[in-house]
């Protein structure tokens, strides 16, 4: 067994939304998904099997986690070892280059990093639809960022596939960062909530499977008003069947509403510019990559945004040296709130 792996794995931003489970033991999704991989957010970590230990420890951006957190690592890492046949417990180092403090999901290139390391360490293969399979059990989001450019992750699937690569679509996804909401519901929390409580969850189900096909025909046809206006559509909606649940899943905070709007006013005045939205009060923009300046210009100017991230469409997960790791966290991060 090599018994030690160091990655790098991606975040992604869904175009078209994942919300709701098809079934909630085996993490599988309710609905297509369809995802711009992320150059600019990444998790390195180093997964190390190691006979001195006699439990999992996990360590992200310098603190030792416990609890759920914790938890969640090893159980990804029990099913390592049910599948090697090994009982080693394990140290997970990760750090993200964005700061944790702006509120930005990290569990998309998480746990594909942590898969990728993990089945890497433990010699087990390590093809790309394995590793997606085994991510996606810990958070369905997390299935994609194994792959570069646009990928989906179809309803009820075990793991993700590519739609296009990187330069086949390069566009750019600004994130506008703005104030946290008051509370944060988690994902899976807010997906059972929704499910069970919202009248506008089925119409949700119904609804996304043509936006999923809309969307996958407007990046094959490099169509970013066609793509730009499902996938606003496809957040807009999620939110909507959030909205509607009892009581209420509501992430916005002012700024937005106002981001949304005035993106809105740049489409208005020819500029292509659209919006996403996760479950966060942050908002991700695309747009071209030569509209960039102009939209985070227009974005910063917005009260209540606090930053404005660039990233553009990014290769995959990958296995790195040791090196490129130790070089990777020695270097200082963004300034975080
Ligand atoms: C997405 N989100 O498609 C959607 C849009 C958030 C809103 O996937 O329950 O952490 O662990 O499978 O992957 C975030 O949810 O959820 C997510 P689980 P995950 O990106």
């Amino acid at each position: 067994m090599t018994r030690e792996a160091h990655v790098r794995a991606p975040s992604n931003i869904a175009l078209a939304k994942y919300w709701g489970k098809a079934d909630v033991a085996k993490n599988l999704p309710a609905v297509p998904s369809l995802s711009m991989t992320l150059d600019g957010l990444s998790t390195y970590t180093r997964v190390r099997f190691d006979p001195g230990l006699n439990e999992d420890r996990f360590v992200l951006d310098g603190a030792t986690a416990t609890g759920r957190p914790l938890a969640r690592v090893s159980e990804l890492l029990d099913r390592v070892r049910r599948q090697g046949g090994f009982e080693l417990r394990a140290e997970v180092v990760s750090d993200n280059d964005f700061p944790t403090a702006a509120g930005l999901a990290s569990s998309a290139s998480g746990f594909a990093a942590l898969a990728l390391a993990a089945l890497t360490a433990a010699g087990e293969s390590a093809d790309p639809s394995a590793v997606s399979a085994l991510a996606r059990q810990s958070s369905a989001s997390a299935a994609r960022s194994v792959f570069g450019g646009y990928v989906a992750l179809p309803g009820g699937a075990d793991s993700a596939e590519p739609v296009a690569p990187p330069e086949h679509f390069p566009l750019s996804m600004l994130v506008a960062v703005t104030e946290r909401g008051e509370k944060a519901v988690g994902s899976t929390a807010g997906m059972q909530h929704t499910a069970a409580t919202s009248p506008y969850y089925a119409a949700w189900l119904a609804a996304a499977p043509a936006v999923y096909a809309e969307i996958r025909a407007a990046i094959a046809a490099r169509d970013l008003q066609a793509l730009g206006e499902a996938s606003e559509h496809s957040a807009l909606a999620m939110h909507a069947s959030m909205w509607a649940a009892r009581p209420a899943i509501d992430y916005f905070v002012p700024a937005t509403l106002a981001v949304l709007k005035r993106v809105r006013t740049l489409r208005t005045a020819g500029t292509l510019a659209y919006c996403t939205m996760d479950a966060g009060p942050h908002v991700k923009v695309i747009c071209r990559p030569e509209d960039a300046g102009t939209v985070i210009s227009a974005l910063e100017s917005i009260d209540g945004v606090r930053r404005v991230i660039r990233a553009v469409v990014g290769g995959g997960a990958e296995v790195i040296s040791a090196d490129a790791w130790a070089a990777r966290r020695s270097t200082p991060r963004a300034e975080s709130d």
